[in-house]
């Protein structure tokens, strides 16, 4: 599988970006890791500097908070990923219809690989499968089982933040491009970088591509709170694993018992606010930069937008996008829209 991974031409021929990009290869470690650990120590400093201190929610997936986040997907209160499963599992004939044969599947954020599955399986001869990911070696494991399930699929991985460009993906001549962006991820960006990421899409995929995308709808408070609050505890070991990851990769001292976490619905900005509460008033050091927080000061960790399918049409036609079709639960809890160049 190594081997598979690493030598096809087709991405290492061509491959240019602007991030430091890498495909998932084993015996490239150790230079990497603390590359990206600089850019995450500039990142948590200048969050915290903020009046509001704030820390970037793309840092929460480390091989320890992927899994958590995989919890999280299995909590009852998290509706959005046994809704989204189960509309996508009723739509998928006709998913598969409108994307048609040979497909190239892109999939920003592809983590633990459970909805891929279940597209992959319903289409006609796909070509190949590029997850993208941050998390190297989660990205990594589910590409072993998803290569095992289907063996005449190309499986590309690439480890990289998708939030930034991945120029080499937008050069490659192919007809059938599918962008694959289930979960409401895109609900994690403001508006500004929700349309530079739908416009990314809009140029990656070519005038015969699509991006089908899962949009989580806005809907009563506590159907909303009980999600980001959940009763087990799952959501805050995730918020605050994010603090566990600082102290262990920053050489910071955060006293996790000193914080809370807490999610609070913003109805006017349409969105999920979570926040880790610090308990006292206490100093953090980080590399050595302190950082003082008085009582019952949050760090806001993550948003998590929320649409109407008008709100959300109404976003993608500003990157120029627009649907071919788009499909909801019963409930109107969760949307998946397939969009075109418009
Ligand atoms: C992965 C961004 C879709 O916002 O629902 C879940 C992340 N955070 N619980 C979401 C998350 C806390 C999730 N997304």
């Amino acid at each position: 599988m190594d081997d598979k991974l690493v030598s096809n031409e087709w991405h290492t021929d061509q491959y240019t970006s602007d991030q430091e990009t890498s495909f998932i290869d084993n015996k490239n470690t150790n230079n990497k890791l603390s590359t990206q650990n600089e850019l995450f120590l500039s990142e948590v400093l200048q969050g915290l500097e903020q009046t509001q201190k704030t820390l970037p929610c793309k840092y929460f997936y480390d091989e320890k908070g992927s899994i958590l986040f995989e919890e999280i997907c299995e909590l009852d209160e998290y509706y959005i990923t046994r809704v989204e499963l189960a509309l996508l599992e009723k739509i998928k004939t006709e998913l598969a219809e409108m994307i048609g044969k040979q497909a190239i599947i892109m999939e920003p954020g592809a983590g633990a690989g459970v909805k891929i599955r279940t597209l992959l399986k319903a289409l006609n001869n796909p070509e190949s499968y590029v997850p993208m990911d941050i998390s190297k070696d989660f990205l990594f494991q589910s590409c072993e089982t998803i290569q095992k399930e289907f063996p005449n699929i190309d499986i590309m991985p690439i480890q990289c933040d998708f939030t930034q460009p991945v120029k080499w993906l937008g050069q490659q001549k192919h007809d059938n491009k599918i962008v694959f962006f289930p979960g409401s991820t895109i609900g994690n960006f403001e508006k500004a970088s929700a349309i530079q990421f739908l416009t990314n899409m809009h140029d990656l995929i070519g005038s015969e591509g699509a991006l089908i995308i899962g949009v989580d709808l806005l809907k009563e408070d506590k159907v909303l709170e009980a999600a980001y609050n959940d009763s087990l505890g799952v959501t805050e070991a995730f918020n605050k694993n994010l603090l566990a990851r600082i102290n262990s990769d920053l050489n910071a001292d955060f006293k996790l018992d000193q914080f809370k976490h807490k999610a609070i619905l913003n109805r006017q900005l349409a969105r999920i606010e979570m926040h880790l509460v610090s308990q006292n008033e206490q100093t953090v050091n980080i590399n050595g930069e302190s950082f003082d927080f008085s009582a019952f000061e949050t760090i806001h960790t993550e948003n998590s937008h929320k649409y109407s399918v008008d709100s959300f049409l109404a976003l993608a036609a500003e990157a120029n996008l627009k649907s071919k079709n788009t499909w909801t639960d019963e409930q109107q809890l969760f949307s998946i829209h397939y969009l075109v160049r418009g």
